[in-house]
């Protein structure tokens, strides 16, 4: 773990930011330590034809929202009572979580709610038109942009879905940024997991009500074009470490490498309803990264997306139905020249198995498409020398709820992390299905062999799957490799 790269011990000066086609900047450049940056109107040139997130305070409902300011909310029904009269639309939904995180706090905990962190959500919410003065552009398919947003704005955007301000988007390839879902049970099960995440959220707006932070964040959306596809079996790329790691986890020891999150195609999945794994986890303890749901349209296959800067602000325990908050994180990274945490979290989403075509991912159409995935993933511009490449922190990603072999979409990650030259610390979270991994790894190191011929034999090993007549006593991949690599 000591030996691979992180940044910002890796990294190469990043030069001045500006703006460019490829980038909308929401606040005032250069930024400058302590000071809170401000908003910035000036577009940016783009060839492209953008179109932009319709904002709240252009709508209806808006009048009402700013009557929230000046109302008397003590009880959780007077405030689950003046949400909803912002807009009738909110009616359908009880709230009952919202009210219930509220009435479980202690005393003391009730007062800061109503005195300070409520309050602070209003007013947040409220200064969004003074606040990002220029429209955001969605950050649609098959484009290579980038958001760049200060903390302060982005708190700001988070209040407006709190108070569920934002229209629910007509296109379908957008979320909808809101936590009207969050504070209502919708499907029985979930209630416990919808208190802890709304805990989280709410820590987050106290810890802001009372210190405004100054850095910034980074949303960029990246799109690889099929004519720029590598051809895998040829690849000459010698294939780069790859760290088996048994206890930690992806957010707490990768820092400074390139964190994956294991995520849905429509980023952040189910974490402003009823989900509760990886993806969820890293965006409810670090809740800007929730702000891509705003304007990020589904990610193509061959498309990624990475967020730079986020700030962790919870800490947590347990995992799904044993998830919880367990209190404030102190988030020390040190940020970058352009005022972002040296935190990078990307976004790549697996394919989905259903119980009975779990069989079909040992395929070329799928091994092909992970693969592509992971690529532009994890790629790096060509001028970035491999020495300033951090390495990826991940684990088994595709292989909880999504069915995958972890053995197999481990050895794909590491393809394409060895044609980014980049190393890899896997996380296994002790899954039983790695528990020769180590031995396994050391072996294939000292085969030497390439990232195309580990790709030949993954397909090979496909090949020999599609022929089996019994699925029950196929041979691992790993002995499968093993077997083949002793009898050469
Ligand atoms: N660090 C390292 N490994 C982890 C961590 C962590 N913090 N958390 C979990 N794991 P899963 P998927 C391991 O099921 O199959 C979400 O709803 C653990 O072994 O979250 O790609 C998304 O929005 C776990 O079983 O990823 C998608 O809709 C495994 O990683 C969907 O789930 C996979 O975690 C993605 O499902």
């Amino acid at each position: 773990m000591d030996i691979v790269n992180r940044e910002p011990e890796c990294s190469k000066p990043l030069g001045e930011l500006k703006p460019g086609p490829e980038r909308t900047i929401f606040y005032q450049l250069p930024w400058t330590e302590d000071v809170i940056p401000k908003p910035s109107s000036s577009q940016s040139s783009t060839p492209m034809q953008m179109e932009y997130i319709s904002m709240p305070f252009n709508g209806k409902v808006w009048a009402e929202v700013k009557n929230l300011a000046s109302k008397q909310i003590r009880t959780s029904q007077q405030l689950i009572d003046s949400i909803k009269s912002t807009n009738p639309s909110l009616k359908r939904f009880s709230f009952n979580i919202l009210k219930q995180v509220v009435d479980e706090m202690n005393e003391s905990e009730q007062k800061i709610f109503y005195d300070e962190t409520f309050p602070f959500i209003i007013s947040s919410a409220l200064a969004l038109p003074d606040l990002i003065i220029q429209p955001i552009p969605i950050l649609k398919q098959k484009m290579n942009h980038s958001l760049f947003f200060s903390q302060q704005q982005c708190a700001s955007l988070l209040a407006n879905a709190f108070l569920c301000t934002f229209d629910k988007p007509t296109k379908s390839k957008l979320n909808h940024f809101t936590f009207t879902e969050l504070f209502t049970v919708m499907r029985p099960g979930a209630t416990k997991r919808k208190l802890e995440k709304l805990k989280c959220i709410i820590n987050y707006f106290r810890r802001l009500s009372r210190n405004t932070p100054k850095g910034t964040v980074t949303f960029e959306r990246r799109y690889l074009e099929a004519k720029k596809t590598p051809d895998w079996s040829s690849s000459e790329s010698s294939l780069k470490r790859l760290i088996v790691n048994n206890n930690g986890s992806i957010e707490k020891d990768g820092i400074g490498m390139l964190q994956v999150d294991f995520a849905h195609k429509l980023i952040g999945g189910k974490v402003l309803t009823y989900g509760m794994v990886q993806e969820e986890i890293r965006f409810v303890v670090s809740p800007e990264l929730i702000v891509s749901m705003l304007f990020t349209e589904t990610m193509l296959e061959n498309e990624a997306i990475h967020i730079i800067g986020t700030e962790q602000f919870n800490d947590y325990a347990g995992y799904s139905d044993t998830f919880s908050m367990a209190g404030d994180h102190f988030d020390s990274r040190p940020l970058d020249e352009w005022g972002r945490r040296f935190t990078k979290v990307v976004a790549m989403d697996a394919v989905y198995f259903a119980v009975d075509r779990v069989i079909t991912q040992y395929s070329k159409k799928y091994l092909d498409r992970e693969l592509t995935k992971a690529y532009v993933a994890f790629m790096e511009n060509d001028e970035i020398d491999e020495k300033h490449r951090s390495a990826i922190a991940t684990g088994n990603w595709g292989c909880g709820v999504y069915r995958g072999d972890p053995q197999f979409k481990s050895l794909i990650q590491l393809i394409a992390a060895s044609m980014c030259h980049r190393d890899l610390v896997y996380f296994t979270f002790k899954d039983k299905r790695l528990s020769n991994f180590e031995s396994f790894i050391a072996g294939l190191e000292s085969e030497k062999i390439t990232s195309g011929q580990l790709y030949n034999d993954l397909i090979e090993y496909g090949n020999y799957v599609s022929t089996l007549v019994s699925r029950q006593n196929r041979e691992q991949v790993f002995d499968y490799l093993q077997r083949k690599f002793k009898s050469k």
